[in-house]
């Protein structure tokens, strides 16, 4: 489709990209404000993240009955989820009885990739172009192209040679994969990895795990859910989200605990431990009020982890090797897995440390990795995604006066609360870097940008001003804020992809907004009280 507006006028009020969560809520909000929307989407239907993360296991790490939409009671009830922690067809499911219900699609331009999009000061519109030879203008651009969107296999040698098949689990084939008697390598020991690799391991003839890092893993504690259970989430959904708003990571699942870890007994420690460890998930990491501020403290916990992680694996050499000892826990993203460590405990799974014998290159026969030959039918690559930029910058944006957003965060993302940056007006990110996106509840922290720029665009269009753009004062300052909070946190420490370290050309800045959903929430609110403070408005 390619629209032709008569100069001035947009073709739409909106245009989004992306049909994930995000994507999804903003269409639905926008729609309701009375605004004529279009969405862009590159998949042949919604989802998002659930649409392309398909590889065997992949399931939230958050639990399902929070990691659902809030903003609807009749949503909610006609929706039943059978586990505690979701697995990837349910979700896509769920989302999928969502955009019916809601009648989303009709406004969804599927298989379809914004390629650019180009501000034009005079008429104060976007013009947004697509892979199918689109070219529509549209008032207000929103990018809800998600954090972990943009999958990354790395530039090894020889990929081109390889015999076999290879796969990327964030680009996973729909019809599946079969690996029933075949030889598997995969590479990368994140939470794609670790939920894929036993689901491999029990077709695989033999697999080959090439681990760079060892990572904090504990056992999810995934079971299906009782009826009573989801009955009453669906009493108090909507005040769990509020309650879910005023906490740090948008989750009501597990407390903090606010003692610090030096005014309790080592014997307290050790059973609020425990008991956090049983209770599966990322309730962990609240066992203690400095679990995540102090080296000191974060040690303790890492002792237990580890203690954990090695009672799980038979010799005591391959253990040790599984065990994280280079960063503290918690500060990369904490795996839960099924089944994960007692995999190695099979004869047909071999592990290799690239720390000690780096990938040399993909050959024809497999991985040549310090000097020797893994043959592999089939190659899974689960090392992740060029996160929180990536997909924003897959998109050649340029701004008010020409510049263009790659060159502008060429050493790192500069936004203002996370929700737009200074010289591109009427651009908005939802979770985009400086918000607490992937530090979350995302689901949370979805709703909580879509409201705000529903709110901000309606108070836009309701007082006839033509645009709404960060100023850089409140952007440096926004800026140096996440920096600093980052800098006294213990997130620095690890080599992640919060960090943007993944990726070796990227530039290592912390992405997300470490202070919490509940602080952020607050200040968002006093930006919006305030007339937008630190926003330009433009008549
Ligand atoms: P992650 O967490 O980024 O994991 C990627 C893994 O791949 C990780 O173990 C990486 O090691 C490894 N990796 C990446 N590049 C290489 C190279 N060149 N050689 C060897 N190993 C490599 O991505 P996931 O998809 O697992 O998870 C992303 C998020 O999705 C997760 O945090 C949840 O929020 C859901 P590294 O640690 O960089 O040394």
């Amino acid at each position: 489709m390619t629209q032709g507006s008569s100069a001035g006028q947009p073709d739409f009020d909106a245009v989004i990209v992306g049909a994930g969560f995000a994507g999804m809520y903003m269409l639905h909000r926008l729609r309701k404000l009375g605004l004529s929307v279009r969405v862009f989407e590159t998949g042949d239907g919604v989802g998002g993240t659930w649409y392309w993360n398909r590889y065997p296991g992949a399931r939230c790490d958050v639990e399902s009955l929070e990691y659902q939409y809030g903003f609807s009671d009749e949503i909610q009830k006609g929706w039943t989820w059978t586990e505690r922690y979701a697995a990837q067809p349910e979700i896509l499911r769920y989302q999928n009885y969502v955009a019916d219900k809601l009648d989303l699609r009709k406004d969804i331009q599927f298989e379809t990739r914004v390629t650019a999009a180009k501000y034009d000061a005079q008429s104060g519109l976007w013009t947004v172009e697509t892979d199918k030879g689109d070219r529509l203008r549209t008032r207000f651009c929103v990018m809800a192209t998600g954090c972990l969107s943009a999958a990354r296999v790395p530039d090894f040698k020889g990929i081109g040679d390889f015999a076999g098949k290879w796969y990327h689990t964030g680009n996973w084939p729909h019809e599946g994969v079969d690996f029933t008697g075949k030889r598997v390598a995969v590479i990368g020991t994140g939470s794609s990895g670790i939920q894929s690799i036993p689901v491999i391991a029990d077709q695989a003839a033999h697999l080959t795990i090439f681990q760079r890092t060892a990572n904090f893993t504990l056992p999810a504690g995934n079971k299906p859910l009782s009826r009573e259970e989801v009955a009453r989430t669906k009493e108090t959904l909507l005040a769990d989200r509020e309650r879910a708003r005023q906490t740090r990571g948008g989750l009501i699942c597990f407390d903090y605990n606010e003692a610090l870890a030096e005014e309790m007994t080592p014997e307290a420690r050790e059973k609020e431990l425990a008991a956090r460890w049983t209770q599966g998930g990322f309730a962990f990491l609240g066992a203690y009020g400095d679990l995540m501020a102090t080296k000191e403290a974060n040690d303790i916990a890492a002792d237990f982890a580890r203690a954990q992680m090695r009672a799980r694996v038979a010799k005591p050499e391959i253990a040790e090797k599984l065990m994280p000892y280079d960063h503290p826990v918690g500060v990369k993203r904490l795996c839960l897995d099924t089944g994960y460590l007692e995999i190695f405990n099979q004869p047909n799974v071999e592990l290799v440390d690239v720390r000690e014998t780096p990938i040399e290159r993909i050959t024809k026969a497999g991985v040549l990795c310090g000097g020797k030959e893994y043959e592999a039918d089939a190659i899974v690559f689960a090392t992740g995604f060029d996160a929180m930029t990536g997909a924003i910058l897959g998109v050649d944006i340029t701004g008010r006066d020409g510049e263009k957003l790659r060159e502008k965060w060429a050493a790192g993302p500069r936004t203002y609360l996370g929700l737009g940056s200074a010289g591109f007006p009427n651009l908005f990110f939802i979770t985009g870097p400086g918000s607490p996106s992937v530090l979350s509840n995302m689901i949370v922290s979805i709703e909580q940008h879509v409201d705000w720029i529903t709110d901000c665009i309606s108070k836009l269009t309701s007082g006839n001003i033509r645009s709404i753009e960060a100023t850089k004062d409140a952007e440096d300052a926004w800026v140096a804020h996440v920096n600093e909070l980052a800098a006294e946190s213990l997130y620095p420490q690890a080599n992640s992809w919060y960090m943007g370290a993944n990726i070796p050309s990227k530039p290592q800045v912390f992405m997300p907004y470490p202070g919490g959903v509940d602080v952020y929430g607050q200040k968002l609110a006093e930006v919006a009280a305030a007339d937008y403070e630190g926003f330009l408005l433009g008549a």
